[in-house]
Formats: structure tokens, C-alpha cells, sequence
């Protein structure tokens, strides 16, 4: 798998979740989304198609709390972890992916870095620094559209001219190079988040999205204290590593408050 993820950006793990496992987490995320969607009720029905800090305290109480960090933490997700990165896996968010309200809204082709990078910073951070997606499925959905490969080179003309909205082009247009992967309830998808890719919409979608990355503090800035566990908690999991390197880091980008 390290090979295949290595050389595409992406690998799948056909039915990752036990039964129960899916269940337990299912009804935990559906609970989140209710809630996310009360509080952002504006943002929800005008264009959103994801929410995040998962794990913070606002929408969840402890019980459901833990419930995440236990599957984060578990051994079977940090093995795959630890096996597809070339550095320590250190945590740094949780998202949930859904359908958008409004049916007509595009999707659009991206990748992550974009968003706070120049197009020369960009390139650079292609070879530099790796940010994963661990994305599962609450139920069977269309899944993404990755450009395999594309996470260790820059793009074509063609997909330049598509993500950047160049020379005529909309960041929904399909691109040659596109692949869709299609996924069911509690399969895991792993794929880089520098790499081309568009979500694909459809099916009332609702998929938990894992982000670790490496362990540098440049990309630890968007990491809530209030998101991670508190020692207690670190102490029941199988394999908190992930969490313990984002703690130990933490400290020297910002002030942060742990119990
Ligand atoms: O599922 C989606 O809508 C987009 C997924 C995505 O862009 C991401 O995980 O970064």
C-alpha cells in the first residue's frame, strides 16, 4: 500500500469499519452535523459543504468526544498512518464532508495548499511537506475525483487553467486527467492534500475526514487546543502518538491550554 500511495497519492481500504464501529460513529456524527447545522444555519443554506473541529467541545459532550479520539487513536488507523508518512504522523483537525444545500453548486478542483500559498510556494511545498486526508464514509457515496500523481508534480495547462480559472476556464470543468473513486460506508480513502482533487456530490453524503500531517509547526496553526485530548483521555487510547506530536509542537507556535 505504501508503494501505491506513494507513486499515486492515494490508497483505499475497502471496508476499514467493522459494522459496529460504523454505527457507533455514524450516530456520534450525525449528532455533530445536527447541531453544526442549528449554529450555522446561515452558512450551511447559503454554500457550505463541510464543517470541522469535530472534536472541540462546542457540539459534543465527553462521551461523544472520546468516541473520535478513540478511532483516531486507534491502533488500526495509526498503522496505516505511521506506514504511508515519512515523518511522525502529527494530528491536526477533523472535518465532516456533506451535500450542499443548494443541489446546482459546482464542486471544484483544488488542492488544500492554494488556499494560503503562492503558486511558486506551492510548487515548492510539493516536494517539502505532506498533509493526508483520512476520509470515511458514513454512507455510500460518489467519493472524490483525484488526479493520481499530481501530489508530486505541478500541474498541466489543462489543469492549471481549470483550478486557477485561467483563459476561460471554471474550477468545476472535468479534466482529463481526473479519476473518480467511488466509495462505501466505512471504507477508508487516503489521499495528499496537495494533490488535485474535487469532492463529488450526491447520495446525502456524510464522510469524516481525519487531517494529519507532518510534524512541522508552520502547518499546526489552525489547530484548536480545545480539538485535542486531554491527558486522561490521551492515556486510554492504543496509540496517541499523533496527538502527543502536535502537543509537544504546539507550544512554540502559540499559547495553548492543556489539562
Ligand atoms: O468532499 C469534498 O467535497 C471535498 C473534499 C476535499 O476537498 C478535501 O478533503 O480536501
Amino acid at each position: 500500500m505504501s508503494e501505491t500511495y506513494q507513486q499515486n497519492g492515494y490508497c483505499v481500504f475497502k471496508g476499514f469499519l467493522k459494522d459496529n464501529e460504523l454505527l457507533e460513529l455514524r450516530e456520534v456524527l450525525l449528532e455533530f452535523h445536527e447541531s453544526w447545522k442549528r449554529k450555522n444555519s446561515e452558512f450551511y443554506a447559503s454554500n457550505a459543504i463541510n464543517s470541522a473541529y469535530i472534536t472541540g467541545t462546542e457540539h459534543l459532550n465527553t462521551t461523544q468526544r472520546k468516541q473520535i479520539f478513540n478511532f483516531v487513536g486507534s491502533s488500526k488507523l495509526m498503522d496505516v498512518a505511521t506506514s504511508l508518512m515519512n515523518r511522525r504522523p502529527t494530528f491536526m483537525n477533523t472535518q465532516l464532508f456533506f451535500d450542499p444545500f443548494n443541489k446546482e453548486q459546482n464542486n471544484y478542483w483544488h488542492r488544500d495548499l492554494q488556499y494560503h500559498l503562492t503558486a511558486e510556494e506551492q510548487e515548492a511545498a510539493l516536494s517539502e511537506t505532506e498533509v493526508l486526508h483520512f476520509r470515511v464514509p458514513m454512507f455510500d457515496e460518489p467519493g472524490v475525483e483525484l488526479v493520481p500523481g499530481s501530489h508530486q508534480r505541478w500541474d498541466t495547462n489543462e489543469e492549471l487553467n481549470v483550478r486557477l480559472e485561467k483563459n476561460g476556464k471554471k474550477k468545476h470543468n472535468n479534466l482529463s486527467t481526473g479519476l473518480s473513486v467511488e466509495l462505501n460506508a466505512g471504507d477508508l480513502l487516503v489521499f495528499s492534500a496537495n494533490m488535485i482533487h474535487r469532492g463529488l456530490y450526491g447520495l446525502d453524503r456524510l464522510s469524516l475526514d481525519i487531517l494529519f500531517c507532518d510534524p512541522d509547526p508552520s502547518l499546526l496553526q489552525w489547530v484548536s487546543d480545545d480539538c485535542l485530548p486531554n491527558k486522561k483521555i490521551m492515556a486510554s487510547l492504543e496509540n496517541a502518538d499523533a496527538f502527543k506530536s502536535t502537543i509537544e509542537l504546539l507550544p512554540s507556535i502559540k499559547k495553548v491550554s492543556l489539562d
